[in-house]
């Protein structure tokens, strides 16, 4: 028996995710069967990264249905979302697009019987009151940002959705995600990207976290690892319907600076505080993950001095190239 063809489309694909997950995406499967959409017509050099490209709002079902009938469509990975810092300035805007987004998704994979879904959660979804270091896959969660209150939300509804429609929507509780190919925008775990541009080219930079400020992080090329794998995975090996608690590292913004200045000895940092102090401060120091490793073999392979490497090797040459889309 041949295994069925997937098409899958990627929305939010201009996004730090987005862009390199899509990529992934069609090595996996061929550039012919990854639709990549945003609500945004990206600049010219990512949408030649982004390969076959639709204008889609995910907040109208109509243009969804459409997309998914053009394509044939079998799976969605469903990227659109308002993050973290730009979703305290626009809340109801980020409630809308986080929520009925996720739900116009869940709706047409009921309708159109659709494989399988694949929706990121965020350690967004943990506050003041869970466990700050080694937060439990199950704990006390009450998130302080409109963000975090849709990202738990709609694990709600993904679980809902699964037990009450079968829908295969899988899910994990990324940390902040670094990369050098794509930049990130309007999250609190920004800085560890940023960080290393002006390493490089200003040799200084002002952080807006306090020095001591421990957040998990991860590598991007191990959260598409991660994301791949559990959409791989035997849907009975996934007992979280939910979302799964994904860790790769943790550190404070002195650790990366020190990271940075073990290569680049002149670097220095500053801090400045700011409202995503706050932010900061209701989240998780670190994260177990021990569902998602006995689940489904989850295992991080990069720690901050292998990325730390990686990253200012990389993101030299890419802005020297003009790469980083
Ligand atoms: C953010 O900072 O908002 C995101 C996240 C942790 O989900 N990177």
């Amino acid at each position: 028996m041949s295994t069925p063809v997937e098409n899958i489309l990627v929305t939010g694909a201009a996004g730090q995710l987005g862009t390199e997950l899509t990529v992934a995406l069609q090595q996996m499967y061929g550039k012919n069967h990854v639709i990549a959409s945003d609500v945004r017509i990206p600049r010219e050099e990512r949408q030649e990264v982004l390969g076959i490209f639709e204008k889609l709002d995910v907040l109208n079902p109509q243009s969804l249905g459409e997309i998914l009938d053009k394509y044939h469509i079998t799976q969605v990975y469903h990227l659109a979302a308002m993050l973290s810092a730009t979703g305290e300035k626009h809340p109801k805007h980020a409630w809308q697009l986080n929520m009925q987004g996720l739900i116009n998704v869940l709706e047409a994979a009921v309708e159109k019987n659709l494989h399988k879904i694949y929706w990121p959660s965020s350690i967004a979804v943990f506050g003041p009151t869970t466990p700050k270091e080694n937060t439990p896959q199950f704990c006390s969660m009450e998130p302080t940002t409109v963000y975090g209150i849709s990202k738990l939300a709609g694990e709600g509804w993904c679980q809902y959705y699964f037990r009450k429609h079968g829908v295969d929507v899988r899910s994990l509780r990324y940390p902040g995600l670094i990369g050098y190919k794509s930049m990130p925008g309007g999250g609190t775990t920004d800085y560890a990207v940023d960080i290393y541009h002006k390493a490089l080219f200003n040799g200084v930079y002002e952080c807006f976290l306090e020095a001591d400020t421990y957040l998990p992080m991860m590598y991007m090329e191990d959260a598409i690892k991660a994301t791949l794998d559990i959409m791989h995975a035997d849907s009975d090996a996934i007992s979280v319907r939910t979302s799964y608690n994904l860790s790769g590292m943790s550190f404070s913004p002195a650790e990366i600076a020190k990271a940075i200045q073990a290569h680049i000895p002149h670097f220095q940092m500053h801090y400045k505080p700011d409202f995503r102090q706050a932010i900061a401060d209701s989240w998780p120091r670190s994260i177990d993950d021990s569902q998602a490793r006995k689940d489904w073999q989850w295992q991080p392979d990069y720690d901050l001095a292998r990325m730390t490497a990686v990253m200012l090797e990389n993101v030299k040459i890419g802005v020297e190239q003009g790469l980083i889309v």
